[in-house]
């Protein structure tokens, strides 16, 4: 059996539980400790941002040390690095973004930090760089000429996937969506509008997405149908697990904790639908808990997503479900809409498709909806067995 590929970020764990009305409720988490904890509750992976592992400002003698321990931890531990990420928010210089700052300046050291961060990705072996735009937006609509800041934003991505080709680089750039937070509108704020953005881009095919659960469902989006979306682009390169309920700020909740039928149907869809990359969770420990509440919600984290994979796995071997699926007309779906070598003029020959067809009596047909989702319903509760 080969291990479950779930991996966290040390910024979730390592959360001081600092929030826009409270200081932290929890001491600074060294990420050695992170990587040894979560080696022993069976993680496979870590990521993280450059200034997780490396205090932002430290000079290149601190840089090296902080590599090194961490590179010794993972050897202890065997955890790997399946991606990492650059921090282009917290510090002011980047108040109005880092690669659509209205200021040059910053625009040319945000792509130093980026590329800086990517070499030492490359060295511990990921595979995957995400780029989270959290300040590339605005709060006025005056002061951003948004063409030109996607301009901006393609000329930034590009020259990043160019510095991965010339470097050689094992590496694809995955971009996460969000629609606000902490900027009041950030660009490429949902999976669709990201989608439309990489289309445009020289390196497109370096190019994918890395969604977030509660990102999508602040916007009030279905996040499955999100995913389905990604994966039928070809462009799920990566993914962040976590809760979220309903339009509100970003919780982060543990994943399950939200919208429980959604993860159910997303557990379902990704064990189904070709996704074999990490299952990252990129959630916030309560800002109530203490460190045990810190690894009692990461456990949970993974946890959940084994109970709901044996629940979805249950309710596709259900003879029942395959019967109420086949009902549905689920395969019929599948099926393309013109035969085999079938032409247009063929089907305007056909009186069966229309002269011949009873559109009021193919409206009576009751499409079975409603017994299937119960299905899915039941086995999530676990009362089908
Ligand atoms: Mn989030």
């Amino acid at each position: 059996m080969t291990q479950d590929h779930f991996s966290f970020g040390l910024w979730t764990v390592g959360w001081q539980a600092v929030d826009p009305f409270g200081t932290a409720t929890r001491p600074p988490m060294d990420p050695v400790h992170a990587v040894h904890r979560l080696a022993e509750l069976g993680a496979w992976g870590v990521s993280f941002h450059d200034d997780d592992l490396i205090p932002f400002g430290s000079d290149d003698t601190a840089r090296d040390k902080h590599i090194e321990r961490f590179r010794k931890a993972l050897a202890e531990t065997g955890l790997v690095v399946p991606m990492a990420t650059t921090n282009l928010f917290t510090h002011p210089v980047f108040k109005d973004g880092g690669l659509t700052s209205n200021d040059r300046s910053v625009r040319r050291f945000a792509l130093r930090k980026v590329m800086r961060n990517m070499d030492l990705a490359a060295s511990l072996g990921a595979r995957t760089y995400v780029m989270w735009g959290g300040r590339e937006g605005s709060e006025t609509d005056a002061a951003k000429d948004v063409k030109a800041a996607l301009d901006r934003y393609r000329e930034g991505v590009d020259l990043l996937a160019q510095y991965i080709v010339d470097s050689g680089y094992d590496l694809r750039i995955a971009l996460e969506p969000k629609p606000n937070e902490p900027r009041g509108d950030i660009l490429l704020p949902t999976i669709g509008h990201a989608l439309g953005f990489i289309a445009e881009l020289e390196h497109r095919d370096l190019v994918g997405l890395n969604p977030e659960v509660g990102h999508e469902q602040m916007a009030g989006l279905n996040f499955v149908h999100g995913i389905g979306q990604a994966l039928w682009s070809g462009k799920l390169f990566h993914i962040d697990l976590n809760g979220q309920r309903g339009p509100r700020y970003d919780q982060d909740l543990i994943f399950g904790h939200g919208d429980l039928l959604s993860a159910f149907f997303l557990v379902d869809l990704l064990e189904n639908g070709g996704y074999d990359g990490p299952r990252h969770f990129d959630y916030k420990p309560l800002r109530t808990e203490d460190e045990d509440g810190v690894w009692a919600s990461a456990a949970a984290n993974m946890r959940t997503y084994r109970i709901l994979r044996e629940r979805a796995a249950a309710f596709r071997a259900d003879p029942e479900v395959q019967e109420a699926l086949r009902v549905a007309r689920l395969d019929e779906l599948a099926k393309p809409t013109l035969g085999d070598g079938e032409t247009l003029a063929d089907l305007k020959q056909d009186r069966t498709a229309f002269e011949e067809f009873d559109p009021d009596k193919a409206a009576e047909r009751g499409a079975g909806f409603v017994v299937l989702s119960q299905l899915a319903l039941e086995h999530l509760l676990g009362s089908r067995g």
